[in-house]
């Protein structure tokens, strides 16, 4: 077939690296089928936070958290008033539910609030949290509960409130301003995918948490997902928005213009605050058309170099097309491979045959430790771009083997292999997790001195969005261990530091980094952080312990 022209040069070049491979990676050209991701809700938690005679002592944390005794405690009064305010329907005190909430998805950080409040609307909110803010109640606002840093549950006994049943979709405007979506912020990013699919759009977000998490969440962490180096970061794509403050004002900001510069642009505050600063109740975001045909490619590259320099040529080749360009190391490779299905007849192997007749069977992907992916959009014109770019990299070397996906299943299911990183990852047992921004070229230098340093005792796992210079060192152990954890932190944030680069490149800060945030801002930008906490919320009822160190804020 003409259309497989390349794919079938790239497999008889590829077959003479079949068995020497030590890396690999995957092109991808897809953006809106990939499968949804049921697996992200909650999973039965394992306790792992416990209470001194100090405070309440996190294993992933590594430092002591009080309670701020200014915070009053829930009293029945405060029940009747949530009541008569939001109904029974709204006032969550049922100890299963409680126990799902007040717990994180990685089951390593666990609150014991005895309320969660589920507001209607931004009326609602604008009234609890009034009342919260006069009684000195702290609260948490919570999501889809995805976060992977602790900060949407609960530290101690907060009011969890959750805007999940504020999940209407208010407009969609494809004519006038092309693709302006404005919703309620508790709708599901799924569901917001398959509404703009509907449409003839996309959603400029995607991760793999897309199954539960929502879109108040996202834009509250400023999640970067699969999708940023197409689409840029919500601050790009967020039009505007509407949050509450501490003190119930509701500021409305769900401006819908792509250009508006009268003062300062307040919304950005709330993009990636994590909920310290206001409850986002509604998000107006810019939907790009749907693409008309998507690639993917799992390819790979002997060494982390190749991959590198594989990036760049696929930067520089395809350009604005390419939509994402993910990475998995061997050791993630054979990660996954144990924990999740990775079928046989989805991988390419009977459709994808050269002229004499090989097929991927023999490269079998299970077998191949590093995975690169990256997506670029194409009509048959893209396609032999696509095929040319992989033959070119193929003959240069810097591609070792590979598979380009023929349908939508195949493409689905070489996502499902980076998508399902997180889950195997907490099959496996204890996870330490560090998600930075690294400049590319010393990236993979961290993993190599992390697997030094810590030895036999832990696995680490590499993986990431390369594309964006993000990488996700995750530390796998068969349990949390003091000692560990003493090899890991502060080596990983200092060796982050000193090369410039950022602690948190998408998931936030939240308590697992409340107290490193010094790593990656100066001083001066930190205090005019503390100021503008301060400022909007001086009683600091909103997400306490989290985003900034506790000591700061108490500061007069
Ligand atoms: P939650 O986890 O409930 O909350 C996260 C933070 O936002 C908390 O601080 C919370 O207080 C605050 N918050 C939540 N809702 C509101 C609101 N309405 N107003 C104010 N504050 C609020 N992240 C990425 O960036 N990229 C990825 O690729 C990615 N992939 C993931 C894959 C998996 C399998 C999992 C489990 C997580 C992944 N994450 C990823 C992390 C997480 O899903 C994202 O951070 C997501 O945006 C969180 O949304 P949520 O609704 O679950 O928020
Ligand atoms: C991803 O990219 C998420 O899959 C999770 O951001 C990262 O598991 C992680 O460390
Ligand atoms: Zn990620």
């Amino acid at each position: 077939m003409e259309k497989w022209r390349a794919a079938d040069r790239l497999l008889k070049f590829s077959s003479r690296f079949a068995s020497g491979t030590k890396l690999t990676c995957t092109i991808i050209n897809y953006d809106h089928t990939h499968p949804l991701v049921s697996e992200c809700c909650f999973f039965p938690i394992p306790f792992y936070c416990c209470k001194s005679k100090q405070g309440k002592y996190f294993y992933s944390v590594a430092t002591t958290v009080h309670r701020n005794p200014l915070f009053s405690i829930i009293s029945p009064d405060d029940i009747s008033y949530f009541k008569t305010l939001l109904g029974e329907r709204g006032v969550v005190q049922d100890a299963l539910a409680l126990d799902a909430a007040n717990t994180d998805w990685m089951g390593k950080y666990r609150g014991s609030s005895k309320l969660l409040l589920q507001p209607k609307n931004t009326e609602e909110v604008s009234q609890i949290l009034k009342y919260c803010n006069s009684r000195c109640l702290a609260v948490v606002p919570q999501g889809g509960n995805t976060g992977l840093v602790g900060g949407s549950v609960p530290v101690f006994d907060e009011v969890i409130i959750n805007v999940g049943l504020m999940r209407n979709i208010l407009s969609f405007d494809k004519v006038i301003v092309s693709g302006v979506l404005v919703c309620e912020a508790g709708c599901i990013l799924e569901n917001l995918i398959s509404f703009l699919d509907d449409e003839g759009f996309i959603m400029p977000l995607d991760l793999g948490a897309k199954g539960s998490c929502q879109i108040g969440g996202n834009v509250s962490t400023n999640a970067g997902g699969l999708r940023l180096l197409r689409y840029g970061s919500l601050h790009g794509s967020v039009l505007g928005l509407e949050a509450v403050l501490a003190n119930g004002t509701v500021l409305d900001m769900l401006g819908t213009l792509r250009k508006d510069n009268t003062g300062y642009d307040l919304k950005h505050l709330f993009i990636g605050s994590e909920g310290s600063l206001g409850i986002v109740t509604k998000v107006s975001i810019l939907t790009p058309p749907k693409l008309s045909s998507v690639n993917i490619a799992f390819l790979a590259c002997e060494d982390y170099t190749s991959c590198q320099k594989l990036l760049l040529e696929a930067k520089k080749k395809l350009g604005g097309i390419l939509s994402a360009f993910e990475f998995l190391d061997s050791d993630a490779m054979s990660l996954v491979s144990s924990t999740t299905f990775l079928g046989t007849e989805n991988h390419g192997q009977e459709v994808i045959k050269d002229k004499h007749g090989q097929d991927f069977t023999s490269i079998d992907l299970r077998a191949l430790p590093l995975e690169f992916w990256y997506s670029y959009a194409s009509g048959s014109i893209f396609m032999e771009n696509l095929e040319a770019f992989l033959l070119h990299s193929v003959e240069s070397g810097l591609v070792a083997n590979g598979v380009l996906a023929q349908d939508i299943n195949q493409a689905s299911s070489f996502w499902h292999i980076r998508e399902g990183l997180p889950e195997a990852l907490m099959k496996a047992g204890a996870v330490y997790k560090y998600d930075l921004s690294l400049p590319l070229e010393k990236m993979y230098d961290l993993v190599e001195e992390m697997r030094v340093q810590i030895g036999p005792a832990a696995k680490v796992v590499a993986y990431g969005h390369l594309g964006d210079g993000n990488l996700h060192l995750n530390i796998s152990a068969p349990a949390y261990d003091d000692n560990i954890l003493a090899k890991i932190e502060p080596f990983v944030y200092e060796w982050t530091s000193k090369n410039r680069g950022s602690i948190s490149a998408e998931h936030g800060l939240g308590l697992m980094k409340a107290a490193k945030i010094h790593y990656s801002k100066s001083p001066e930008t930190v205090q005019v952080m503390a100021s503008i906490k301060k400022l909007l919320d001086p009683n600091g009822i909103l997400n306490p312990y989290k985003v900034l160190p506790s000591s700061l804020l108490s500061q007069n």
